[in-house]
């Protein structure tokens, strides 16, 4: 199985750069965890992962929590009263059969207004604490729209983010929508096979459909969001088993915590023992375990919590390769 290698020989195995990349930066840092980075606001965004890029392999954000600026907000909202304006006054009056057309489906996140400062910093804290990025953007549209989103829209996704995801639902057409953009940039996806929640539907069939989507697209898909190295081993093993052992995708995965079992929005954790040693996976994903609540950042305790978290996922880790 790929458990008896280390992350370094696995890394000639991937032909993605981005999974080579984080393959060979895990093991120079002797780090396996990312640390996913829900922070609202610009200031505690930057601060927490300056602080804690030292102990982290991958930096997981998403970007569209970060506050809209005011004056976007106040355009927006002109521009959403004016379509209902619109909405109404037609309706009324039924002057326009046309009008029945003017209703809008939007997608925010390709309106062209970003802050280019908040990219530029991340990128410099990327090259200063050698870390990847990756952004938890969970596209899940048709493969002409998450072609738009990934790399055009506020945030240019694709000219600084070195990972991404997708939600396997609309079927293999959505990772040829985001390989069309960020293949030739050297970018690399993971497809979300399981979820961390409770009730997630995201299994049996659903997650085999999307490891043969994976298979069929390795330049590109070089790994899964998932609870489990899916070939049997750990936990949920009872589950079915749709790697096979030799098969080299990497495993990321969120949910983890070493002291909370869960939130009360339906998030379950597992510790990072449970995650790397029983269950297989390759890369610790932990948000609040380490940032504590995205209103009240604690910097310097956040920088401990990472370096505990780190140790403790190389430990377990060291530990698998000896089994
Ligand atoms: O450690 P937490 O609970 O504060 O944060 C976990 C992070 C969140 C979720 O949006 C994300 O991991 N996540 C994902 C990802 C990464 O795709 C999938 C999933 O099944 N569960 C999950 O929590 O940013």
């Amino acid at each position: 199985s790929v458990l008896g290698l280390t992350y370094g020989e696995r890394a000639a195995r991937h032909s993605n750069p981005a999974a080579r990349s984080l393959l060979e930066t895990i093991e120079r840092k002797r780090s396996n965890l990312c640390v996913s980075v829900d922070v609202s606001k610009k200031a505690n965004f930057l601060s927490v992962i300056d602080a804690v890029g030292p102990y982290a392999c991958l930096i997981k954000v998403y970007l569209s929590i970060i506050h809209v600026h005011l004056p976007d907000m106040i355009e927006l909202l002109f521009y959403v009263l004016f379509i209902l304006l619109l909405d109404v006054c037609t309706h009324a009056l039924s002057i326009l059969p046309l009008a029945s057309y003017v209703s809008l489906k939007t997608h925010i996140d390709i309106i062209e207004d970003f802050d280019d400062d908040l990219i530029k910093q991340l990128t410099e804290l990327s090259a200063k604490h050698d870390f990847l990025i990756f952004e938890d953007r969970k596209f899940a549209d048709i493969g002409n729209t998450v072609a738009l989103q990934y790399s055009g829209g506020v945030h240019r996704i694709a000219s600084w983010a070195h990972i991404t995801n997708a939600h396997p639902v609309p079927g293999p057409s959505i990772i040829s929508g985001l390989s069309s953009v960020g293949l030739p940039l050297g970018r690399g996806l993971l497809l979300l096979a399981e979820m961390s929640t409770k009730g997630s539907l995201a299994r049996g069939e659903y997650t085999e459909e999307a490891v043969r989507m994976a298979r069929a697209n390795r330049d590109f898909v070089f790994g899964f969001i998932a609870q489990r190295r899916m070939e049997g081993v750990g936990l949920g093993a009872e589950q079915n088993e749709v790697l096979d052992q030799n098969e080299d995708f990497m495993i990321l995965t969120p949910g983890v915590g070493l002291e909370y079992t869960g939130d009360n929005l339906g998030q379950q954790y597992n510790t990072p023992r449970k995650v790397v040693l029983e269950a297989g996976c390759d890369v610790i994903i932990v948000g609040r375990g380490i940032y504590g609540k995205s209103n009240t950042v604690n910097v310097a305790s956040a920088q401990t919590l990472a370096e505990r978290y780190r140790d403790e996922g190389w430990r377990t880790y060291e530990e698998r390769l000896k089994l």
